[in-house]
């Protein structure tokens, strides 16, 4: 398979009866079903795993789903991983996203495999880094097809899930290979329109309450050409439920700004912790440099940073200082 040495993966699994896997921080479904495609790979090898979240699983991925059988909420520090013979990394491009607090010392065969923009950290026996695919859980789709695993129909209804949340339906990575891959997923028994529903269709009213606010508190500045809005954790406490907060509003609102090239969003989500949003409105813009320049991470167009350690005017001001260095530096 095109760069990734399936082969490989297979003599280190020989050798391994026991896997990890972890999802991110505050995992979203690319995050989930990739551990769980990768399980399902292991299984059929004859490899058991379990499978940690750091944080919950998100209510409504689990609604109307069979039990995963994730640990969630774990503390994966406190985790001994020699008890394992091989950890997989997915999804990310740091390891601190496992949830690890300090400095990964353990020795455990790692294998990666993941769709971020560069700069990976991971230090990895085996990793197959691919920025073309719209998801991680689309490149276990095809390693598994590489590898003769079977998909079971509910697992393929989940990579359609996958596809549609992390190309944010399809306003990322439209390539040729992502639709052909859904049209096989499809042909294969996915049911688009359930999906639609379990990712389009599941607002609340404070979602809507949150929205109005961020919406009420963007300014857009046209020196520089971007769009940025934020919210103090005063302000958001009442809305500390809803996930991916700052993300849904960057890629609803604040990249669709006409006389702009991108959108930032802020969110004060517990107390001097900014969590920030940037994403493109003009696609192949850009903002990669500026997010690894907040100390953050992602894909060329769009990805998250945390500001941590500054009260909110503080953090807000540092980041609309980089920004407008960032422009000014590509004028
Ligand atoms: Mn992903």
């Amino acid at each position: 398979m095109k760069n990734f040495d399936s082969s490989r993966l297979c003599e280190i699994l020989k050798d391994s009866k026991r896997a990890v896997l972890f999802c991110h921080e505050s995992p979203d479904y690319d995050s989930i079903i990739s551990c769980l495609l990768m399980r399902n790979i292991l299984t059929q090898m004859g490899v058991s795993s379990e499978i940690y979240s750091v944080d919950k699983i998100p209510e409504n991925f689990k609604e109307g789903e069979q039990d995963f059988k994730i640990k969630e909420s774990a503390d994966v520090n406190k985790l001994n991983l020699e008890n394992f013979d091989v950890m997989f990394a997915l999804d990310i491009n740091d390891i601190a996203r496992l949830g690890f607090r300090n400095e990964f010392k353990s020795r455990i065969v790692v294998i990666n495999i993941d769709h971020h923009q560069e700069l990976n950290n991971i230090n990895s026996r085996l990793s197959w880094l691919d920025t073309t695919f719209s998801s991680t859980s689309e490149m276990l789709f095809y390693l598994s097809l590489d590898l003769n695993i079977k998909i079971e129909k509910e697992l393929i209804q989940l990579i359609l899930l996958a596809i549609l949340t992390d190309t944010d339906m399809f306003n990322y990575v439209a390539s040729g290979r992502v639709f052909k891959t859904v049209g096989t997923l499809i042909e294969q028994g996915a049911n688009y329109e359930a999906a639609n529903f379990k990712v389009m269709r599941q607002n609340t009213l404070d979602q809507f309450g949150f929205w109005a606010e961020m919406l009420k508190n963007m300014k857009k500045d046209d020196r520089f050409g971007f769009v940025y809005t934020m919210i103090n954790n005063e302000s958001f406490k009442k809305y500390n439920h809803l996930l991916q907060a700052t993300r849904k509003v960057a890629d609803n609102f604040a990249r669709t700004v006409k006389g702009t090239n991108f959108g930032l969003v802020m969110v004060e989500a517990k107390p001097n912790e900014l969590k920030v949003s940037i994403r493109s409105r003009i696609m192949k813009f850009g903002v990669i440099e500026l997010l690894k320049e907040l100390g953050g991470g992602g894909h060329l167009d769009g990805g998250g940073a945390t500001i941590t350690g500054m009260e909110f005017d503080d953090a807000v001001n540092y980041v609309l200082n980089k920004t407008r260095e960032f422009v000014k530096k590509r004028e």
